[in-house]
């Protein structure tokens, strides 16, 4: 048998393949692997710790926090700017962005991330996750960083990855070479390498939206799943999990399509275009898929604000293409 390779062996060996991984990365993505089981650990006890419910604030966005919301949120920023590679921070938890050692003079990266997505789906058990990015500075080393630093294309993207607190924990990342997912043994806390090269495989069978939003949704987006519904039975099917990061997993390993789409009373979406479309459209272009909004490629996007909100469309390929046919077909984004 072969043996298995862990996560860290993974990383090393990944920064002698590519040059532009610097040690800095290395440690910066060990970080990421350890915040992740220390809010692993506290997901599975979540029902036995008194951490379930919510946690009496809210986040920038309005929305109630839920105690483990803020507790990965902490844990997060806690590990991250204790190492000497992240300069700054910008989190779906959080109103502005953090600067790190002396305002953000060191460290060549800034951090995006949603620390716990898909809350609403903690209380019930159900599966969860965290997403991230890591971009690298774009001001000179041993100046204070600037929004510029955070308000950066998609393209512009070093590494993205999740976490999965599911049936059993997965950490999925791109480094730009392909997508690569690690398992965790939860007898000994570690992920080891166990879907390697991932891929969208060329048939997609699901697609995966809140229905309740279809009909204050654009023509095209309807469209199109009247088309996929004409094939239910027959080849589609329609699954939603309500936790981004799950459904998109699912829809990775078994080929399909995720819709958020905008609405009259929410023109820009749900969706946080930093936390959550450019990190899972980093990953689904590494991964053969691709990802939209109404208009254009998210990764092509340029960031306006750190909370900004975007419409998107995720998935193989093939089905992204069908929705924007329907695009085509109606009188365009609306
Ligand atoms: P969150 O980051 O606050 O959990 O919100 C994002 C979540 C996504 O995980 C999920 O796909 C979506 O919101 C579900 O929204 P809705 O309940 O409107 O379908
Ligand atoms: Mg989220």
């Amino acid at each position: 048998m072969p043996k298995a390779i862990t996560l860290q062996e993974f990383i090393m060996d990944s920064q002698a393949e590519f040059p532009f991984v610097s040690g800095q990365l290395t440690r910066l993505l060990t970080d990421i692997g350890v915040a992740a089981k220390i809010v692993n650990h506290q997901v599975n006890r979540a029902g036995l710790a008194g951490i379930l419910g919510q946690s009496g604030s809210q986040n920038t966005h309005n929305e109630d926090q839920q105690k483990l919301d803020v507790f990965a949120d902490k844990t997060f920023m806690r590990i991250l700017t204790a190492g000497k590679s992240v300069a700054g921070i910008g989190s779906e938890e959080q109103e502005d962005y953090i600067l790190c050692h002396d305002q953000g003079k060191e460290g060549k990266y800034v951090v995006m991330i949603d620390p716990l997505d898909g809350s609403s789906n903690i209380d019930v058990n159900v599966s969860i996750g965290t997403i991230f990015s890591i971009y690298r500075r774009v001001t000179l080393l041993g100046e204070p960083l600037s929004s510029q630093d955070f308000l950066q294309k998609g393209t512009e993207q070093v590494v993205a990855g999740y976490i999965l607190y599911g049936s059993s924990t997965m950490l999925v990342y791109t480094t730009g070479t392909g997508v690569n997912g690690f398992t965790m043994d939860p007898a000994i806390g570690e992920f080891f390498l166990s879907h390697p090269k991932m891929e969208f495989p060329e048939s997609a069978i699901i697609y995966s939206i809140n229905d309740a939003l279809l009909h204050k949704a654009p023509q095209a987006v309807q469209k199109f799943i009247g088309g996929c519904r004409e094939t239910l039975g027959v080849g589609l099917k329609a699954r939603y999990i309500g936790s981004l990061v799950t459904d998109f997993h699912r829809n990775l390993i078994k080929g399909g399509i995720y819709l958020y789409p905008s609405t009259e009373s929410n023109p820009e979406g749900k969706l946080r275009l930093m936390y959550e479309c450019n990190p899972l459209a980093f990953i689904a272009q590494q991964a053969g898929g691709t990802a939209e909004n109404n208009t254009s490629d998210i990764l092509e996007i340029q960031p306006r604000a750190l909370h900004e909100r975007s419409p998107f469309y995720v998935g193989s390929r093939n089905m992204v293409q069908g929705l924007r046919s329907c695009w085509m077909a109606t009188s365009g984004p609306e």
